[in-house]
């Protein structure tokens, strides 16, 4: 079941940050790409729901030590 989803990403400064993010995401089985952009603070993924929940998601730009929000 392909989704996008939409997250809010705080703390990110630079374009490598935007990078790591980007990186982490997807490397999650089941998410086939991934925007990041620095000014707006977004995430959007596209994504197979049957396979990862935009809550591993949101944990895994945790993980990379940003704060992250599900938007939808
Ligand atoms: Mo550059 Mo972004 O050091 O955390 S990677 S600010």
């Amino acid at each position: 079941l392909l989704k996008q989803g939409l997250l809010t990403v705080s703390g990110m400064t630079c374009g490598a940050c935007v990078a790591t993010v980007t990186k982490q995401v997807e490397g999650l089985a089941g998410v086939y790409g991934a925007v990041t952009a620095l000014l707006t603070e977004e995430c959007r993924v596209d994504f197979d729901a049957s396979r990862v929940s935009m809550e591993e998601i949101r944990e895994a730009i945790e993980d990379c030590g940003f704060d992250a929000r599900i938007v939808s």
